[in-house]
């Protein structure tokens, strides 16, 4: 099959979703609901519709874009990713996954592919957790794996709730239906950028997923004694930050003693109350990310923390509330879909390795319901999450290339597709 991948479209429209931005920069900032979220998705939703792909949002604004194949009695063949991106971050992550879908189904188009299964390019909402605290919202409802009371009581830090702001947005009907039934996907694969710096440092073009991090959150939030910072003498202080301080390192050091190098321990979020320079903290809230390809080191890890802050705060005579955010199992990929990859890899003459996802992503969910693998594309030092994240536009060709290949592989199965790695 001769495919042509538009290359200097595919970079223009990354470059274009990236100006949908907030405040200043550096680097992008979209998050899920704000004004600059929804230009892009209805950018998103004409780019879709000029490639003559059928587009519906569900509940919680998941898209869907789809090209209709001749047996709609088999599953369709999903793709795609997310579009949020937090605060300062780079324009790859997600992006790439979704503008990349959109081009391969372009150029699939373009060669005259005719899907037996459908294709359908899915933009997941809220990807990242910035605005609830819990990152894969819109695959964690469509995998039935959020409960949907929980999910329309989350709140972001103006206390306003997800259930107020999908209306806002426009986002109607009930929750209930955005979960997806069983079958409802033959396939789901995901286009990312790596996240991580092994296809550089190996001089690999494509990584095929077999296995993504299991990531558990938590938040803790510190009540202590704050007060006047010259009149308040030390003994009469219960100050909530230097609990938090030792917490931190807790958290750091039950990654450093775990004895797994898979094992990542972060506290990212941060909030001082009141937050001036001459009153003690009285309260503090720290929010941390804990992970590990193996679910029990990550367990082990979360229950270290645990007993480190019920130490810290008795010793310190200040009162810990501990909130679990998530806790999920990590996800295997389908060998039916890793050796479907892998041939497209081949037929391009490009060079591959199999690896394992530190970051989560939407496939983490989608694995519940489909089979699932992910085609990673090489970033610039393993950088993600900041502004200098970048893949070169010939990286993301070639990404894109071998994702409509496996589409068009997968779209003309009548058989089941499956089979656990
Ligand atoms: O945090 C993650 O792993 C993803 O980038 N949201
Ligand atoms: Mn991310
Ligand atoms: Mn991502």
């Amino acid at each position: 099959m001769s495919l042509t991948i538009d290359a200097k479209r595919v970079s223009a429209e990354l470059e274009t979703l990236a100006a949908f931005t907030q405040g200043p920069g550096p680097g992008v900032t979209r998050v899920i609901y704000t004004k600059e979220d929804m230009e892009a998705r209805r950018w998103l939703k004409g780019l879709c519709e000029g490639a003559g792909l059928v587009v519906r949002e569900d509940a919680v604004g998941n898209l869907f874009a789809r090209w209709e194949g001749l047996r709609s009695d088999l599953g369709a063949i999903a793709t795609g990713s997310h579009t949020d991106a937090i605060p300062n971050s780079g324009m790859y992550d997600g992006t790439v996954g979704v503008l990349g879908a959109l081009e391969a189904i372009r150029a699939l188009k373009a060669c005259g592919h005719t899907p037996l299964r459908s294709i359908e390019l899915v933009m997941f909402t809220s990807e990242e957790p910035t605005r609830f605290g819990l990152g894969c919202l819109g695959s964690r409802l469509m995998a039935g794996t959020l409960a949907v009371g929980r999910a329309a009581a989350l709140k972001d830090k103006e206390g306003r709730t997800l259930e107020e702001l999908r209306a806002e947005a426009g986002f109607t009907g009930s929750l209930d239906s955005v979960k997806l039934a069983e079958g409802h996907y033959g396939a789901f694969v995901e286009l990312h950028i790596e996240q991580g710096p092994l296809l550089e440092l190996g001089g690999i073009d494509i990584g095929v997923v077999e296995a993504i991090a299991a990531p558990a959150a938590l938040r803790i939030t510190l009540n202590g004694i704050g007060g006047h910072a010259g009149a308040l003498l030390m003994p009469d202080r219960r100050d909530a930050l230097c609990a938090a301080s030792e917490i931190a390192l807790a958290v750091e050091k039950a990654a450093l003693d775990s004895g797994s190098p898979n094992a990542v321990a972060t506290t990212g979020l941060l909030h001082v109350y009141p937050g001036a320079i001459n009153s003690v903290p009285s309260r503090c809230t720290m929010e941390i990310d804990i992970r590990d390809t193996d679910l029990a080191i990550r367990d082990g890890m979360v229950e270290k923390v645990r007993d480190a802050a019920k130490e810290v705060t008795r010793r310190r005579e200040v009162e810990q509330e501990v909130e679990m955010l998530n806790a999920d199992p990590p996800a295997k990929c389908a060998d039916d879909l890793l050796k479907a990859i892998e041939s497209a890899v081949d037929e391009v003459g490009a060079t591959r390795r199999r690896l394992v996802s530190r970051a989560y992503h939407d496939s983490l969910f989608m694995a519940r319901i489909a089979p699932t693998s992910m085609i990673f594309i090489p970033c610039r030092k393993g950088v993600s999450h900041r502004p200098d994240e970048y893949s070169s536009p010939e990286q993301i060709a070639l990404g894109v290339e071998v994702l409509a290949r496996t589409l068009a592989r997968l779209s003309l199965k009548s058989t089941p597709i499956g089979g656990e790695a």
